[in-house]
């Protein structure tokens, strides 16, 4: 079998909010790989660039004139050879040139097209024959911040983890009934309630933050006992996307209340207390390792997780180690370009003890390799919602694995939570 790259097709598609996004092919001599890829609308500001000047057209014309020429001939089994004549061929530390989820596109299909050819899925290429453990879904049930509009929370997302599920199917069965109880409360809470829905499939409501955890702690607690396991939650604050760097607070506007720094790590503090939040994700701005560091030393039982500090960036990530910020990363392969950097930054977490959620982005298609991503590099946790066709793809493609797998699959082990 021959992983020789003969060839890259790049074209135009759309993403689930209609916003053209790049899809490459990669073809060898004897098999095939095809990756799209994604879009946030929060984004971190040390994100590398999605596209060049001239947008998703610009970049497919990079792929058919100036990066094809160069893959063409090499072996799609060394991803870290693809990867660096990537970044060779663009030459900026943020793919500028080329563009970030150009090369996003090209390091998936590379590794989906080797996978191929040997015959193998993405994950037992990636992962060998120890893959097998699967991660908890971390289920988008209701959306604010950036990801809604009207009178929703401040906060961007609530977040249900089935933790104590004893397989991927029962906890993703959990998510859905989660979602499924807060869509029925809402309609009674909310008169206004159209049953809308964000670009992740999480109701948008006109709700504040206090009913929004409510509404989850009672959700998730029903539906433990029905279940006859543990459903925790969290949430995603975003906190970036509502800090007044003029004013230095967090800027509340729904709830009409501005908090400090000091202010937010204790509210931020009494919220995982009052509501055992399982978990916490970008609790504060993206510059403010120190704070991020005393929650994470503060707290017990909760996993810190850093987005938009981190950016799935290896330096950032380093940084965080040295001061203690969190215990838990996200990882979006497009925010820092391919799988080669995004594996040093998964490498160096666990190295270190901090759990990775393998992540979704809100504008996003049916492309299901974070799935694969999971299991082959162990992450314990994947956030991908809870309906809505791309999340859909991630969650069944995982139960396609975990059928797969048949008696040899397991669940993550999520040490902290327990
Ligand atoms: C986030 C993500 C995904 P976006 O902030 O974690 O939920 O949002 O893709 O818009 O950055
Ligand atoms: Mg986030």
């Amino acid at each position: 079998m021959s992983s020789i790259i003969e060839d890259l097709i790049a074209r135009k598609v759309f993403n689930n909010r209609g916003e053209e996004t790049i899809e490459v092919d990669v073809i060898t001599t004897s098999g095939f790989g095809r990756a799209a890829a994604p879009a946030g609308k929060s984004r971190g500001k040390a994100e590398v660039i999605y596209y060049p000047n001239g947008g998703v057209d610009q970049a497919v014309k990079k792929v058919d004139e100036l990066i094809a020429p160069e893959i063409a001939g090499l072996n799609a089994d060394y991803q870290e050879e693809i990867d660096s004549t990537l970044h060779e061929i663009d030459g900026t530390t943020n793919f500028k040139v080329i563009g970030g989820n150009t090369a996003f596109a090209i390091s998936l299909a590379t590794a989906e097209a080797a996978a191929n050819s040997h015959g193998l899925l993405l994950f037992q290429f990636l992962g060998g024959s120890t893959a097998n453990v699967l991660p908890y879904p971390l289920g988008n049930c209701i959306s604010g911040g950036q990801h809604a509009r009207g009178k929703s929370p401040d906060i961007q997302e609530f977040l249900a983890l089935p933790y104590g599920a004893e397989t991927f199917l029962e906890a993703v069965t959990a998510n859905v009934q989660i979602h499924k109880k807060i869509g029925e409360a809402l309609k009674k809470k909310d008169k206004l309630f159209t049953t809308g829905k964000s670009d992740e499939g999480a109701w948008i409501a006109n709700i504040d933050g206090d009913v929004a955890f409510e509404l989850m702690a009672k959700s998730c607690e029903e539906v433990s006992s029905e279940m006859g396991f543990d459903c925790g939650f969290g949430v995603d604050v975003a906190a970036s996307s509502f800090w007044d760097e003029k004013e230095q607070v967090y800027d509340y506007k729904n709830e009409g209340k501005k908090r400090g720094t000091e202010e937010q790590l204790e509210y931020v503090k009494e919220l995982i207390e009052k509501y055992h939040l399982v978990y916490v994700e970008d609790a504060f701005h993206e510059e403010d390792f120190k704070s991020f560091a005393a929650l994470t030393k503060q707290v017990k039982n909760c996993l810190i997780c850093g987005d938009d500090i981190f950016t799935t960036n290896n330096e950032r990530l380093s940084q965080g180690i040295k001061v203690g910020a969190g215990n838990a990363i996200i990882i979006k392969v497009n925010q820092i370009g391919t799988l080669t950097d995004s594996l040093e930054t998964i490498q160096n977490a666990q190295r270190n003890g901090y759990a990775c959620v393998i992540s979704h982005r809100s504008g996003d298609t049916t492309d299901w390799h974070i799935a694969h991503l999971a299991v082959a590099f162990g992450c314990p946790i994947i956030k991908t919602g809870v309906v809505e066709g791309a999340r859909i793809a991630k969650l069944n493609e995982l139960i396609r694995i975990e059928h797969f797998l048949g008696n040899r699959a397991k669940m993550a082990n999520l040490k902290i939570l327990k």
